[in-house]
C-alpha cells in the first residue's frame, strides 16, 4: 500500500506547489537594502522573477525613493514626476506582468552616478522565458499550459482514485 500513499503524497504536493512558488519575496540587495554605490545588476543575475512574486525596497525614509520606470528613463536615469515615488523606505512592489521592468532611486544622482537602478526580467508563472510583455498571444499561451498543469492534476487525482 506504501505505493498508493505515495501517489496521494504526489498529488497533494502537486496541488500546493505552483501556490508556494509564486509568491517569492526579494529583497532588492539583500541586506545591503536600496542604496548607491551596489551592483544591482550583479544581484539580479542569478534570480529568476515570477509573477507574484514580490520585490521589497529597503532604504531609510528621504535618503532615497524608488522609480518605475521604461528602458529610457533606466538608461538614461530619467526621473519621473515626483508624485509617483515610492517613498515608504519599505516600499513593496507585487511582479503581476511578465516581462522587462525597470526602476530607479529619483533621489540627486543616485541613478546616474551611484547606479542605484535595478532592471529584471519577469517571467510568467508556468512557462520558460516570456520576452514579449503582456501581449494578448502571450497571455494566451499562459492559459494553455495552465490548463495543462490542470490537466496533469486531474489525471493524478484520477489514477489514485482508481487505485483508493
Ligand atoms: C519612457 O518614459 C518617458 C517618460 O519618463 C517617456 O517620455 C517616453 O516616451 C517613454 N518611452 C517609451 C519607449 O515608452
Ligand atoms: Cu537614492
Amino acid at each position: 500500500m506504501a505505493s498508493k500513499q505515495l501517489l496521494v503524497i504526489l498529488a497533494t504536493v502537486m496541488l500546493i506547489f505552483p501556490a508556494v512558488t509564486i509568491a517569492t519575496e526579494y529583497v532588492v540587495g539583500d541586506e545591503s537594502g536600496w542604496t548607491i554605490k551596489f551592483d544591482y545588476e550583479a544581484w539580479a543575475k542569478d534570480k529568476q522573477f515570477f509573477v507574484g512574486d514580490k520585490l521589497v525596497f529597503k532604504y531609510p525614509v528621504g535618503v532615497h525613493n524608488v522609480f518605475k520606470v521604461n528602458g529610457t528613463g533606466f538608461k538614461e536615469c530619467i526621473v519621473p514626476p515626483a508624485n509617483l515615488a515610492l517613498s515608504t523606505g519599505n516600499d513593496e512592489i507585487t511582479l503581476a506582468t511578465p516581462g522587462n521592468k525597470w526602476y530607479i532611486c529619483g533621489v540627486a544622482k543616485h541613478c546616474a552616478d551611484g547606479g542605484q537602478k535595478l532592471s529584471i526580467t519577469v517571467l510568467s508563472e508556468w512557462s520558460a522565458p516570456a520576452p514579449a510583455p503582456s501581449s494578448p498571444s502571450t497571455n494566451a499561451a499562459n492559459g494553455i499550459f495552465v490548463s495543462g498543469y490542470g490537466l496533469l492534476i486531474a489525471a493524478l487525482i484520477a489514477i489514485v482514485m482508481i487505485i483508493v
